[in-house]
């Protein structure tokens, strides 16, 4: 009944159909099942198959762009279920988010913020496609306790490093932990590039956050 339920999700997102995908979402909503286990076994599948046909060339981008919008209306439904509880929580962390400079994949990083949100974090999400300078002065304005950058593409991911660089230029890379997450992403760039540490998915980078402001606080609680 429940498999049935997901593989109808998977086939909104492969037919890039944004309504059946809304529908869905909300009758996963309905039914009881939990807004992850729709996202994750439901609509994300339907989103990888996409992306293993538009890379063997049988999957054009305008399809790819239709599975993208069918994805956003199932997330636009499930994301609001994900965040009610979060605004009451106590304030876990500032976190400035985007994805980097050239990229515009949204959906993954949109996860990650509506996770974080929800479980208490004030996330300024600075959408996509963000240069280097603005991650760093919305760092510093609002005094962020983690900066979190999204990459989807391996051209991409290089501007992590411009990140990282750009925040140490700036003087503020002390003050804040970077987190860098996105498909191409391991934790050997992470090290590599100097970051804090990687998120493989969204509840990932969830635990990732929580064991850097631990490590803040830490440090926080040792200084004179
Ligand atoms: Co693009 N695309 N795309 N695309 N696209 C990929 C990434 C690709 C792997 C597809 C493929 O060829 N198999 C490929 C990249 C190849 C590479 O670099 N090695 C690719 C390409 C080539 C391109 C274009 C260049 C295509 C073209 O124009 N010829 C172009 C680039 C545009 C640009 O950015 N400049 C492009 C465009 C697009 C669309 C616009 C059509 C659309 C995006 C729409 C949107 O976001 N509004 C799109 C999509 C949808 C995809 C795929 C199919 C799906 C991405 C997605 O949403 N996944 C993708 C294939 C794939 O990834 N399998 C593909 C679902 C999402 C929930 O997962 O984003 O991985 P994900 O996020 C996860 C984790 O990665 C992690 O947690 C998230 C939640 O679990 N995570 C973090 C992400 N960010 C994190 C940050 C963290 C921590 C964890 O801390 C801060």
């Amino acid at each position: 009944m429940m498999d049935d339920a997901f593989s109808a999700m998977s086939r909104s997102i492969v037919d890039g159909a944004p309504d059946a995908a809304a529908v869905l979402a909300q009758n996963a909503v309905r039914d009881g099942i939990p807004p992850l286990d729709a996202i994750n076994l439901g609509f994300v599948p339907g989103m990888h198959y996409v992306g293993e046909q538009f890379a063997m060339r049988t999957m054009l981008l305008p399809d790819m762009m239709a599975s993208a919008e069918a994805m956003r209306a199932a997330m636009g439904v499930l994301e609001r279920e994900l965040t009610q509880s979060g605004a009451s929580r106590p304030n876990e962390g500032v976190v400035v988010l985007g994805t980097v400079k050239g990229d515009i994949h949204e959906i993954g990083k949109a996860l990650v913020g509506t996770i974080l949100t929800a479980h208490g974090f004030r996330v300024h999400d600075l959408g996509v496609d963000v240069p280097a300078d603005r991650f760093a002065a919305h760092a510093r304005e609002l005094q962020a306790d983690i900066v979190g950058l999204s990459a989807l593409l391996t051209t991409t991911m290089k501007q992590q490093r411009t990140v990282v660089e750009t925040l140490q230029r700036e003087g503020i890379r002390s003050q804040v932990k970077v987190m860098v997450g996105g498909a191409p992403v391991t934790r050997a760039w992470a090290e590599e590039i100097g970051a804090d540490g990687f998120g493989k998915d969204a509840i990932s980078a969830l635990a990732l956050a929580r064991s850097l402001m631990n490590g803040k606080r830490s440090i926080a609680v040792g200084q004179p």
